[in-house]
């Protein structure tokens, strides 16, 4: 974080089918794909699900290719800047709703291991960041585990935002990324030696995200996909430049 523009990596996590019903029915027909931001292409073996912040405000946007991506609509209005829209400034919302309304959907996401990916509520989501839907990776991500750990441990969190049990406990990290010193999963490793007690632990966490994200870069390796066995410095670049080519991936700067 700092001064210069960010880029990110949009990763398309498409919405099954028979989820657009209620407050999402209206896009029933289309392409409809969640647009998480992202930072790691190379950790996406390991999704388990998608973070959304329950009340946050979401908009489902017509991309001039006809799919539809989901994000905050400051994102959309960035997008719609970067080529991917019908009319510059004027990214085409077909329906606005409350993020609660994507909690409990299926989406499948590209590269991971897993091929249900449940929407969760995360309560530290920024809606001024990126396009306030976050893809969860767990084993990397002390954020992520830390918000995965606390709807397994609250059953109270699960039920204010109907979450269902079956959606949260059969899920476990996937490794993806070994690192010499942190082992084959480093988030719950680094969450467990600072004792970082739930998501809302800012310092601490952000002392995690500091221990584990330059040291998966330089230290990495690769455990999963077709890059296994690599260092993720060379994986990374290579990985991005594969979900570009592939249109799972769409690069977005902010
Ligand atoms: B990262 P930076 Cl495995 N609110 O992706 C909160 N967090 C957000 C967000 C938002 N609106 N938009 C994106 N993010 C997360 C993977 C990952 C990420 C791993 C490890 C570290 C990591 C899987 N989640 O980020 O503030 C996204 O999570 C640590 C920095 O722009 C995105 O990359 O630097 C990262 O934060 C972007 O954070």
């Amino acid at each position: 974080e700092g001064v210069g523009p960010q880029e990110y990596l949009l990763i398309k996590m498409a919405v099954y089918e028979e989820c657009l019903t209620g407050d999402l029915a209206p896009l029933k027909g289309k392409k409809v794909f969640l647009a998480a931001a992202t930072l790691r292409p190379e950790t996406m073996y390991g999704q388990t699900n998608c973070w959304i912040l329950p009340d946050g405000d979401y908009g489902a946007y017509e991309l001039a290719n006809g799919e539809v991506l989901v994000m905050c609509e400051r994102a959309a209005l960035n997008l719609s800047y970067q080529e991917q829209f019908a009319e510059e400034g004027k990214p085409k919302c077909l329906l606005s709703f409350k993020g609660q309304a994507l909690i409990g959907c299926v989406v499948e996401s590209p590269r991971a291991v897993l091929k249900k990916i449940y929407c969760l509520p995360m309560m530290t989501i920024l809606m001024n960041k990126g396009t306030g839907v976050v893809t969860s990776v767990p084993s990397d991500s002390p954020d992520d585990f830390m918000a995965l750990s606390d709807l397994k441990a609250k059953a109270g969190l699960r039920e204010k935002f109907g979450v269902k049990d079956e959606w949260v406990m059969p899920f476990e990290v996937v490794p993806c990324i070994n690192i010499p010193e942190f082992g084959d999963a480093c988030a719950p490793k680094v969450c467990a030696e600072l004792k970082i007690q739930s998501q809302n632990d800012r310092t601490k966490l952000d002392e995690a995200k500091h221990r584990t994200y330059l040291k998966g870069f330089t230290d990495g390796i690769m455990l999963l996909g077709e890059h296994k066995g690599k260092p993720v410095k060379e994986a990374k670049p290579i990985i991005r430049q594969e979900m570009i080519d592939d249109k799972t991936g769409l690069v977005y700067s902010e």
